[in-house]
């Protein structure tokens, strides 16, 4: 099954690691095959390259659309080998086999992603290229396949162990990755054609152009397997990419509470310091202050028990006493724009903790796509977005907030849009009192809220439960008037709420006997 390498076409737009390629290929008597560039870039190293157009006796025409496109490489790369009728055509039409073939694509995702015109665009699909490397993988019992320049070396390896073959597993492995990258090639054209070029809202194939970074240890449970994607080109995603400092290979639950965090501290981002702690993908703390420090205490005290474990996220970089005050906690992940020196040596006492560093924080009211798998098939729609100001706030009571209760029923209001339905959230001057989350009925959120809030005024030796004079944020409408009548027992004096119910005016008419602020956002924020 080994397959010896004599003739080898090289045909590559990013020509990073051609030359020594080509070289090792040349020391072993391999005849080289090439087109314009790559052909330039190799004699100018000083090796004998022979061009395709004089391979094929044909020219190199059309502004180099058609290059390869010729019976004589396609022939050379899908002649089956000991199939007698295939070696008869060969020799009849002069065709010599292609043993290697070591393409890239027209860079057509960072064409797009550098805003050039659309001719550009146009040109930047190749057409020769992904059709010899879809027929050097087809033919892979007998043709090598390199699409990737991470791949030389192993394929020198192969070289050197086989003495100038390589191996059917090392062939089908590239073959492979081959299809793989023709397959994302083409998903990110036809994606580009109906968004960009013809702006329809889904595109209508979603196999997205997102490539395998790593395998994970195991999935939410140890019985599942896992892996992570990336965007193949992540400068057209716009996305900053997290680095990991420090810390435990991050797992799957790992990335999904990150991810949690990040969304929802990015929300404050060029606000005041903000931390974000969150527990199975719900926020368990957030909290707002003049120094992260504060933010950090404030947002640990809403539920220490929960936090234990957490997630931390940070909308500004991390300092050293921050650093070292979560530290006295167990935590999982931090994630945050930066850290200092100080904050780095603090972490470092703590092998375990995986720090990721970004370089800024997300757009959190980007465009995107969210797609939730169901048994048929795939749920698409928009990632919400949506945003509410102050003045989008409608007052629907005889009292009107005061600013304080505006500012905390809006930052309630972002909180609760992270949390998982039903979701309740109390807030009172930037920090969140007790957060519901995920129940079946909006009453049972506002008790767990309610009792989160006294637990933690148990717990901590407040003065007051943090409930008191705080603004509460339903993710959507009280349906009936207990759920706020819950809010008023905890001693909620502002709701922030999208309104619409039928029974509006009985939740309006409940407030104002209680002689509560209520706002209305028109703009419902589930999560499930
Ligand atoms: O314009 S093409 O679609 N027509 C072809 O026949 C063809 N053959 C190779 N593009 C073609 N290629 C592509 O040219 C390869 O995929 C590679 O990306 C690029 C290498 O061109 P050069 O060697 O001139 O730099």
């Amino acid at each position: 099954s080994e397959v010896t390498i004599k003739r080898a076409l090289l045909s590559v737009s990013d020509k990073s690691g051609l030359v020594d390629l080509g070289k090792a290929l040349a020391a072993r008597g391999v005849e080289l095959l090439s087109t314009g560039g790559t052909a330039k870039a190799l004699r100018d190293a000083g090796l004998t390259v022979k061009d395709v157009s004089e391979h094929t006796g044909f020219p190199e025409m059309m502004d180099g659309r058609v290059k390869t496109l010729h019976p004589t490489i396609h022939g050379g790369l899908l002649a089956v080998r000991d199939n007698p009728e295939h070696a008869a055509a060969m020799a009849e039409h002069q065709i010599g086999a292609i043993d290697l073939v070591v393409v890239n694509l027209y860079p057509f995702e960072a064409t797009v992603a550098k805003g050039a015109e659309r001719d550009e665009v146009i040109e930047n699909i190749d057409i020769g290229g992904p059709s010899m490397v879809r027929s050097a993988a087809k033919n892979h019992d007998y043709v090598t396949i390199l699409t990737d320049a991470a791949d030389y070396a192993t394929f020198l390896g192969e070289l050197e162990q086989t003495g100038g073959a390589t191996t059917l597993a090392f062939r089908r492995k590239m073959a492979a990755k081959a299809y793989a990258a023709t397959a994302a090639y083409d998903s990110a054209i036809s994606q580009w054609f109906a968004t960009v070029d013809q702006g329809e809202h889904f595109p209508p194939v979603l196999a997205a152009a997102h490539t395998r970074v790593t395998t994970l240890r195991y999935g939410e449970n140890p019985h599942q397997d896992a892996a992570l994607y990336v965007p193949r080109n992540p400068a057209v995603t716009g996305l900053p990419q997290a680095t990991q400092v420090q810390g435990k290979e991050l797992s799957y639950n790992n990335y999904n509470d990150a991810n949690a965090a990040l969304e929802l501290v990015a929300e404050f981002a060029g606000a005041k310091p903000t931390v974000v702690i969150v527990k199975h993908a719900n926020p368990c703390g957030v909290a707002t202050a003049d120094t992260l420090l504060d933010a950090w205490k404030d947002a640990l005290e809403c539920d220490s028990v929960s936090a234990f474990g957490g997630i931390v996220a940070t909308n500004v970089p991390l300092d050293g006493p921050t650093a070292n005050a979560i530290c006295e906690i167990f935590t999982e992940v931090v994630v945050a724009p930066g850290a200092d020196e100080a904050a780095r040596q603090a972490f470092e006492r703590k092998k375990n903790l995986r720090l990721l560093l970004i370089d800024s924080l997300p757009d959190a009211n980007r465009k995107g796509l969210v797609t939730v798998p169901i048994a048929g098939g795939l749920l698409v729609q928009d990632r919400d977005a949506g945003k509410i100001e102050k003045a989008d706030l409608k007052v629907v009571t005889k009292r009107a907030p005061t600013e304080q209760e505006l500012e905390d029923a809006l930052f309630a209001w972002t909180v609760a849009k992270h949390v998982k339905s039903n979701a309740i959230v109390y807030a009172k001057q930037g920090v969140t009192a007790g957060i519901g989350a995920g129940q079946m009925n909006r009453r049972d959120s506002s008790r767990i809220a309610a009792a989160k809030a006294r637990e933690a005024a148990e717990t901590h030796n407040f003065t007051e439960v943090r409930t008191v004079g705080s603004a509460v944020a339903s993710d959507a409408f009280f349906p009936f008037a207990d759920g706020l009548m819950a809010a008023v027992e905890a001693g909620a004096t502002c709701v922030i709420q999208p309104g619409g119910s039928i029974r509006d005016e009985d939740v309006i008419k409940a407030a104002d006997e209680a002689g509560l602020a209520m706002v209305f956002t028109g703009m419902r924020h589930f999560r499930h």
